[in-house]
């Protein structure tokens, strides 16, 4: 079990005026930032971070969100923290979160779902060094 995870606040997030209040509800639940930045992906680098669903229907449309606009990437640190994120933002589609879950309070489609979380540990580091490198993290 690692003590950090990767997260995202996704394109449709930012351009709502969403960040402070989901920066917020992941600060109050306990999670400590180690890396952060605010930047905008290329289709390219949107494609190469997703580079895992390429085969999937879905990949062309999650490409072109995801560098449709601005993004939050942050490295977060918090005892189980993989698993905690995940609870944290709730299913991938916010129709079937839990209420009070990031998703359910602020994403609108199984596409468009305001935030990203790794989904394991192995995962999280491949995604923290997709972004940040040894200098910009503390
Ligand atoms: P999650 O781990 O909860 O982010 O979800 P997945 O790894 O299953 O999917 C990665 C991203 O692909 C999701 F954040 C949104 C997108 N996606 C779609 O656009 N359509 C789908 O049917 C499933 C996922």
């Amino acid at each position: 079990m690692s003590n950090r995870t990767f997260t995202m606040i996704k394109p449709d997030a930012t351009q709502k005026g969403y960040t402070g209040a989901i920066l917020d509800q992941i600060i109050k639940a306990g999670f400590t930032v180690k890396a952060m930045k605010w930047t905008r992906l290329t289709q390219e680098q949107a494609g190469l971070f997703y580079e895992i669903h390429k085969e999937r229907p879905f990949y062309g449309e999650l490409v072109e969100f995801m560098s449709s606009g601005p993004i939050v990437a942050a490295i977060l640190e918090k005892e189980n923290a993989v698993a905690d994120f995940r609870k944290l933002i709730g299913a991938t589609n916010p129709a079937q979160a839990e209420e009070g879950t990031i998703r359910k309070k602020f994403a609108s489609s199984v596409g468009e779902n305001a935030v990203h979380g790794s989904d394991s540990d192995e995962n999280a580091v491949i995604e923290g060094d997709f972004f940040f490198s040894k200098l910009e993290r503390f």
